[in-house]
Formats: C-alpha cells, structure tokens, sequence
C-alpha cells in the first residue's frame, strides 16, 4: 500500500488528542435596555470580569426597530416578538464580545434562566432582570451563533 494509505498514521500523530478538544472560547452579549436605564452596566461589567471573562469588543450604541428585528429574526414566529422588538428598540445597549474557554456554556450559567424568577441565586438575571421579556443580558446560545451575533455588531478591526 502506498500515497495517501501511508501518510495517514503519520498525520494523525499531529492531530490534538480528542480529550483536549476545547469549546469555543468567545461568545457574544448585550446589556439590555432595561439595565442600561438602570445604571447597571458597572455592575454588569464587574461580574462578567469578575467571573473571568476579558472583553475583546465593546461599544454603546442603540438599535433601531428595523435592527432588533433583524436579530432576533430566529424569534419571529413567537407570540413575544413584537414585543422583542419594540423593547430591544427602546434605549441604548452595550454589545460586546467576550473571551474565556467554553465562553458560551460559562457565560449561560452566569447570567442565568431566561425567566429571573427561574434565575438561580447569584446570576445576572436573578440580581438585575425585572421580567422574562426585560431580562437585562443577552448570551448567545451556541458558538455558531456567537460568531453571527459578533459579526452583527463589530468588524474584525474591532476585535481586540
Ligand atoms: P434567552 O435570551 O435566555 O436565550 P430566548 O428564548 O432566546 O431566551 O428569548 C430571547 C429573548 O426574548 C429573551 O431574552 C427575552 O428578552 C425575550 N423573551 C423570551 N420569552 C419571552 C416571553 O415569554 N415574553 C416576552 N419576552 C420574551
Ligand atoms: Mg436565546
């Protein structure tokens, strides 16, 4: 046997061990407008830096009807969008990205259950969140969406 058959082995023992296969490492959030409004955004920013996050992008802007929409388009047949919209639409944000091995599962725990009143003791939203729909954070789901959500708002020279 030769070619390709041959190579294989040798190419495998340059491969990571599975073991070692890490999730991604960034994910994606915003501070709400319903914490924004409340002067939340220090106490937001020192638990996530506090938890071990490093911000690798930020900024404080304000998204239009037309942009919340656009967003939360995953959302749109949900009887809730509307209100989604109007809401996400209503006062300014910070987005930013965030950095720390499995960023997502990690940033999920931290800001807890969609619901704060499902929210366990010590998360964001058990602390800050005023209702299911004003729920002061935003986490991205998975990796894949991470990396969608982080592209909506930053450039690549925005990533640091
Ligand atoms: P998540 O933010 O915890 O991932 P999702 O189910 O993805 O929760 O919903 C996205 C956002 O839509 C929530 O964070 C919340 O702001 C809003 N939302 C979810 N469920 C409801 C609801 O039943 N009523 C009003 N707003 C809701
Ligand atoms: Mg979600």
């Amino acid at each position: 046997m030769g070619g390709i058959g041959q190579l294989k082995g040798k190419i495998d023992t340059f491969a990571p061990p599975k073991n070692r296969k890490m999730k991604g490492n960034r994910t994606f959030t915003m501070i709400k407008p319903d914490a924004v409004a409340d002067n939340n955004i220090g106490n937001i920013l020192a638990m996530i830096n506090n938890a071990g996050f490093r911000i690798v992008a930020m900024k404080y802007t304000r998204l239009s009807q037309d942009l919340a929409g656009k967003f939360y388009a995953v959302h749109k047949e949900r009887p809730f969008f509307g209100e989604l919209r109007d809401y996400m639409s209503s006062g300014p944000i910070v987005a930013a990205v965030l950095e720390k091995d499995n960023a997502v599962e990690e940033f999920r725990t931290l800001i807890g259950a969609t619901n704060p009143a499902d929210a366990a003791e010590g998360t964001i939203r058990k602390l800050y969140a005023k209702s299911i729909g004003e729920n002061a954070v935003h986490g991205s789901d998975s990796d894949e969406n991470a990396a969608i959500e982080a592209n909506f708002f930053f450039s690549e020279f925005e990533r640091f």
